[in-house]
Formats: structure tokens, sequence, C-alpha cells
């Protein structure tokens, strides 16, 4: 499995990056990680670790399985969380000269599973302030719109707009704190004529990085022959420090920092820095 990214980030890519908020990396990894993935879901959907949070699905019909962390129980994800070419590519897309691995998150929409991923930017749910904040998001098969590819509304990391986190699933009894400061969920669905809205297709090994503040969503898996397996890891870089504002997820919060500290932490080990 490479370490190293197999190709070098073009300047043109990193402005891209910095403009839409959103793109989509091919040609990094070698297929060796995409195995050691997959076989790393099937030990985490047969036997999952604490995160595990499984989506309720509209129709009673299909899985989406989710977790939270699943580096902390099996090595395989470990590993391409902290010694992948992610974290440098990490580094080389924010411009940063250090990396720590916030956490990382399975999406598992099983054929035939009508779960909708709800619209939303991610930095609101996070206890992270700064703008080097991003994700890279992994397919473990082909991806198409019909199996549930993300979009991304392109430039929204520039709005500044801080959305007030939601459950993923109506059904949930978890509600998350209100904040003032934040505002309610526009309906993306009902206005995209309104917004630049992209999806890339992918194949099994291409990344998606998108930026914290990108708006973004995804439809069920429509497909019956195909699963959409997607693991996503969140990084920051030097500008991030801790913040556990109100409508952050608990589940990620990290009881040994306090406001305003620098990420670096056991929790938040760091996994990249310049030279
Ligand atoms: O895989 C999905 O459907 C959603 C992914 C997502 O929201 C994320 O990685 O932040």
């Amino acid at each position: 499995m490479n370490k190293k990214s197999l190709r070098e980030i073009t300047d043109d890519e990193v402005d891209a990056f910095e403009q839409d908020g959103v793109m989509k990396l091919s040609g990094v990894l070698d297929d060796d990680w995409v195995d050691v993935l997959r076989d790393a879901i099937e030990r985490d959907i047969a036997s999952p670790g604490p995160g595990f949070h499984g989506y309720e699905t509209e129709d009673g019909k299909g899985r989406f399985h989710g977790n939270f962390d699943v580096r902390l129980s099996d090595e395989g994800f470990r590993k391409y969380c902290e010694e992948s070419p992610l974290p440098a590519l990490a580094a080389r897309l924010m411009g940063a000269s250090k990396v720590n691995l916030f956490y990382d998150q399975l999406f598992v929409k099983e054929p035939g599973t009508n779960a909708p991923t709800p619209w939303h930017n991610d930095q609101p749910y996070w206890p992270v302030r700064g703008s080097q904040v991003m994700s890279f998001w992994l397919a473990l098969d082909p991806v198409t719109l019909e199996s549930g590819a993300v979009e991304f509304v392109r430039g929204s990391h520039r709005w500044d707009r801080w959305f007030q986190p939601e459950s993923f699933s109506k059904k949930s009894a978890f509600q998350y704190e209100k904040n003032p400061d934040y505002e309610p969920m526009i309906d993306v669905e009902k206005s995209r004529a309104e917004h630049d809205i992209v999806y890339f297709d992918m194949a099994p090994g291409d990344l998606l990085a998108f930026h914290a503040m990108t708006l973004h969503g995804s439809g069920g898996n429509t497909r019956s022959d195909r699963r959409r397996r997607g693991f996503a890891v969140r990084y920051t870089g030097d500008d991030a420090v801790y913040d556990p504002r109100a409508g952050t997820n608990p589940g990620v919060h990290n009881p040994d920092l306090t406001a305003g500290d620098p990420m670096d932490s056991a929790q938040y080990p760091l996994v990249w820095h310049g030279a």
C-alpha cells in the first residue's frame, strides 16, 4: 500500500479546491487500499464498534450502516487514516504545515436502500474553529447518482453560513442543541435551480476532497445490484482550534481539550508535519 501519493497534486487542483470547496481526486491511491478497506468494512458490519449508528431507511427496506471512529477498533482503517497518502494530500490542499486527524466515518448504503443523506455542511456539527478543515470520501464501489453519489453546492464553503445541525434520521431520538448563531438549514432540494450543484461519477479508489463548510448531501442507493460503500476521513490544519460550541456533536468532542486549544492531542493526533 502506498504511503506517498501515486502522483503530484497540481497547483491548478489546489486552486480548484480553494475555489469550489470540492473536487474528485483520482490516481493517488493504489488498489491495495481498496482491498484493505473493503475487508475492514465487512469486519465492521459483522461486529460494529461502539460508534455504530445505523440509519433508518424511509421505507424500512435496505440498510444504511454508519459508524464513527472505526480506526480505533480496526488496524486496516487506522493505517489508512494515518499512514496512507491522505495526511500529506490534506496538507497540500489546505496549504497546511501540519495536519491532525480529526475523526473517521463509514457510510454504507446497501442495494435498494432508500435513505438519503440530508443536505448539510459539516463544520457546524464539529467542535472545530478555523478554515483548514476538510474531508476525504473514498469510493469503495463504482458510484453514480443512482447509487447515491454525494452532491455538493459548489463554492458554498465561501458563504460563511452556519446551518443548524439536524439528525440524519427523521426517527432519531437525538436532537442537536440549538445554537442561536446558526441559521435553519435551507431547502436545497426545493431550490436546486438556484444552486451550482455538482456530483462526480466515481470508480473504486477515487476520492472526493471537500471543505467542511461545503454543503452536501446524497440520495438513497436505488441500484438493486450495487452497494455504495464510502469511507470519510476528516483532517484539520494549522489554524484549527478546539471549539465545543452549542450544536456540535458530543460524539466527537475531546475531554482533554478546552475551547481555543490547538487540536494536538491523543484523540486528534498529529499525522503529518512539514519537513
Ligand atoms: O456518504 C454520504 O452519504 C454522506 C457523506 C457525508 O455527509 C460526509 O462525509 O460528510
